[in-house]
């Protein structure tokens, strides 16, 4: 599918709020890879899908991933798996076969260690798109502009302290991608 018929697509299958936080984060993304250098049809492309299962009831989004072998974590939780959903949506209904482009999709809620410059592009635009607004968001902002993993360390950031501060269990990708961000920020 062109990401014209995507976009036509994503715009009759998610609420108007998914769809404008979609748009948002194609938005950013795009600004984001100009900044950092990476290819702004990936950017496009991967920002577009990256919530494309987030709002399909729990039982679709387990059948989409049947073939993975996943912990029961992330299998019960849609706020984790709608990522890995996501990507095989990308793959069976829109055609997408660019494995850097499905893996930024996979990867987009916990990060992971080793994330190329287009999974952190996607991970950091879903903060800091225009559409978002909570506090501590211009720490984040800031940050993205100083760099890119500057921004990708402050939105794990958040990301802990908001699980941290309603009770939630922190999944342990989440953790081992923020050491390898800062390991990456002290190796220069
Ligand atoms: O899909 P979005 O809302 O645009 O953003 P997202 O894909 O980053 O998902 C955010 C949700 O994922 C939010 O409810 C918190 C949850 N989440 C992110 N990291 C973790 C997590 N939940 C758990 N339990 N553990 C995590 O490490
Ligand atoms: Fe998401
Ligand atoms: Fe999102």
């Amino acid at each position: 599918m062109d990401i014209r018929d995507i976009e036509i697509d994503l715009r009759r299958r998610l609420s108007k709020k998914r769809f404008e936080h979609t748009l948002g984060v194609v938005v950013t993304s795009v600004d984001l890879a100009r900044k950092y250098g990476e290819n702004l049809e990936y950017a496009r492309l991967a920002a577009l899908l990256h919530d494309s299962a987030k709002e399909l009831p729990l039982l679709d989004m387990q059948n989409l991933v049947k073939n993975f072998n996943l912990d029961d974590d992330m299998l019960r939780n849609g706020a984790l798996l709608h990522g890995v959903a996501g990507m095989e949506l990308a793959k069976e209904r829109y055609g997408v076969t660019n494995s850097y482009i499905l893996e930024a999709i996979r990867v987009h809620t916990t990060g992971k260690v080793n994330m190329s410059t287009l999974d952190k592009i996607i991970f950091l635009a879903d903060y800091i798109e225009p559409n978002r607004d909570f506090p501590g968001l211009d720490i984040i902002r800031l940050a993205a502009k100083e760099s890119l993993n500057k921004g990708v360390l402050a939105g794990y950031d958040m990301t802990i302290r908001h699980l941290l501060d309603q009770g939630l269990s922190i999944y342990p990708l989440t953790i081992l991608g923020r050491n390898d961000i800062i390991r990456s920020i002290k190796g220069g």
